[in-house]
């Protein structure tokens, strides 16, 4: 649905014309060529094809760093200004000097915020001239933001590097409606209450219109904090919305699980390029004294370089699956792709010499000739590769140890309408709240409960295979990365569930069979 149309449809006091986006990168990366000139390249991934359509209906504006430091804005103003002609919204970039960079993204954003977030209290590193860099940065954008938002926008900001906008542009005189999508979890109170700087960072979290989490598991946190710590709030809940009045404004908080362009995701996954190369990985992959007919057994890893996407923890978990399960070896490989990420923080490349290791330690105990257990490859693949590997493999495993949503998992069951693939996914993950049904639920951080679980996959008739796929494919495409856009604004417009609508519950594994026998 257009803004507009939403905006006619809504009721007083909440309507808006013009959406304005803002995020800690625009979608587009602009990179110094020789010679001065600027080279463009322009973002993809579910949130900007979601996005495009609305901004470009509404007139609207994204707001981000362009990639580039401050003394270059405004020589890449003007190819900004050409890119926003192409694209029919305006880009605006903020531009932010190397040591705002290093204090801000790599010091607050990833060492404080991304960790203690995702529950790895352990491995922050709480610099207070972090917190200053990341709230001077945050009032730099809400400065920027107040230039250019007018009467009828609505205001979108996104992610944990900028939650302090909302306060800043408050301070600055903006009523304008705003909104906040947290991208990664919201922590348990108790984890909350460690941050040096948890009051100002709340108080900037309120002082949005809504604020959107992944997942209930989130938006429950975040509500039993707030409650927790402001005496006498009262709760009104419909569906996936609750509202409270906080110094005499409404704060709405939700949840809104964010998906793929499931459309555009099985078309390009169908393309006579992407099947011709899934079936050349398949035979590539195939075991020896495997016929034509029969497909490999591939087990297939996406994931950054990442703590909290417990690489490590899967690599265990399948080193015990070949140890405990004899019948596996020989038939089943793990395709591990690990992306490179945040290579300026020490501590990933620790992570990544663990990983090396355990996949050495792996081939070293089981490899045999025609057969190699774990394929690793640390880089990134081009879209073609990477459709063609969900395409082929057979089961994914995505077992993060905390994870905001995780893509990676949805377009695995969309990259093949008829697939016959399982997906093993973690517990801990927000996707799965919505893929509970179909997918395989563990707990990442137990090895024997992982190891026991790929065996069963790697032995489901495919009639059950195909029952749990149309299951878990049935709900990605009710939900998907257009669902996620106009259910988050038409909260904003106050148009959300009614009232009659389920309070959603967060997801919690179920106990044991036996569990109250004998208590
Ligand atoms: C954050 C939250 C939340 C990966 N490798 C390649 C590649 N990718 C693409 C995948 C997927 C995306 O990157 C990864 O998305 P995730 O959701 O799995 O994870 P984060 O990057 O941690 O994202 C997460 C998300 O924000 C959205 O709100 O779900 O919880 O942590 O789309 O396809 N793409 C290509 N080559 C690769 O090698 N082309």
């Amino acid at each position: 649905m257009k803004a507009r149309d939403l905006a006619s449809s809504a009721p007083s006091g909440t309507d808006f014309h013009r959406l304005v986006v803002v995020s800690n990168r625009l979608p587009v990366v602009l990179s110094p060529l020789p010679g001065g000139a600027w080279n463009l390249e322009r973002g993809s991934g579910g949130l900007v094809t979601a996005l495009q359509p609305v901004l470009r209906r509404s007139g609207g504006l994204w707001l981000g760093w362009p990639g580039v430091g401050e003394g270059d804005t405004e020589d890449i103003d003007d190819v900004l200004r050409t890119e926003s002609e192409a694209l029919g919204y305006e880009l605006r970039g903020v531009g932010l000097t190397p040591e705002e960079e290093e204090g801000f993204y790599l010091g607050f954003s990833n060492q404080v915020v991304w960790p203690l977030f995702h529950d790895f209290q352990g491995r922050c590193n709480f610099r207070p001239r972090y917190w200053d860099a990341y709230t001077s940065v945050n009032r730099k954008f809400a400065a920027a933001l107040a230039g250019e938002a007018r009467q009828g926008d609505f205001l979108w900001i996104h992610d944990y590097h900028l939650m302090s906008v909302g306060e800043g542009i408050r301070k600055l005189g903006v009523t304008l409606p705003a909104g906040f999508f947290l991208h990664i979890p919201f922590p348990p109170l108790d984890l909350f209450l460690k941050l040096p700087w948890r009051f100002p960072l709340l108080r900037s979290l309120l002082s949005y219109d809504l604020v959107g989490f992944q997942s209930v598991r989130d938006r429950d946190n975040f509500l039993y904090t707030v409650t927790s710590l402001i005496p006498g709030l009262e709760l009104r809940e419909r569906g996936r919305l609750v509202s409270m009045e906080v110094a005499g404004r409404t704060v709405t908080v939700g949840s809104f699980p964010i998906s793929i362009d499931v459309e555009e995701f099985a078309d390009a996954s169908r393309t006579p390029e992407v099947v011709r190369k899934a079936e050349e990985l398949d035979v590539a992959h195939r075991p020896p004294g495997t016929g034509p007919s029969k497909r490999g057994l591939i087990l297939l890893g996406v994931d950054r370089l990442d703590y909290s996407k417990g690489i490590p923890h899967k690599l265990r978990g399948f080193r015990l699956a070949l140890r405990r399960y004899p019948e596996l070896r020989g038939r089943v490989s793990l395709v591990q792709l690990v992306v490179p990420s945040r290579e300026d923080i020490p501590e990933y490349h620790r992570m990544k010499a663990e990983i090396d290791r355990l996949v050495g330690e792996i081939n070293g105990e089981f490899s045999r000739p025609g057969w190699t257990p774990v394929h690793y490859r640390y880089g990134q693949w081009d879209r073609l590769e990477l459709l063609a590997h969900y395409r082929m493999a057979r089961i994914a495993l995505v077992t993060p140890l905390k994870d905001g949503m995780n893509l990676v998992a949805k377009e695995f069951c969309m990259a093949s309408p008829e697939s016959d693939g399982v997906l093993i996914l973690s517990e801990h993950a927000g996707a799965s709240s919505q893929l509970r049904e179909g997918a395989f639920l563990v707990n990442p951080y137990d090895v024997e409960d992982v190891a026991a679980t790929i065996q069963r996959a790697c032995g489901l008739p495919e009639e059950e295979r195909r029952r749990r796929m149309a299951l878990l494919q049935d709900r990605i495409r009710s939900e998907d990365i257009h669902w996620w856009v106009r259910t988050f604004l038409d909260a904003a417009k106050g148009r959300g569930e009614g009232d009659e609508v389920e309070p959603l519950k967060r997801y919690v594994p179920p106990l044991p069979s036996g569990f109250m026998e004998g208590l």
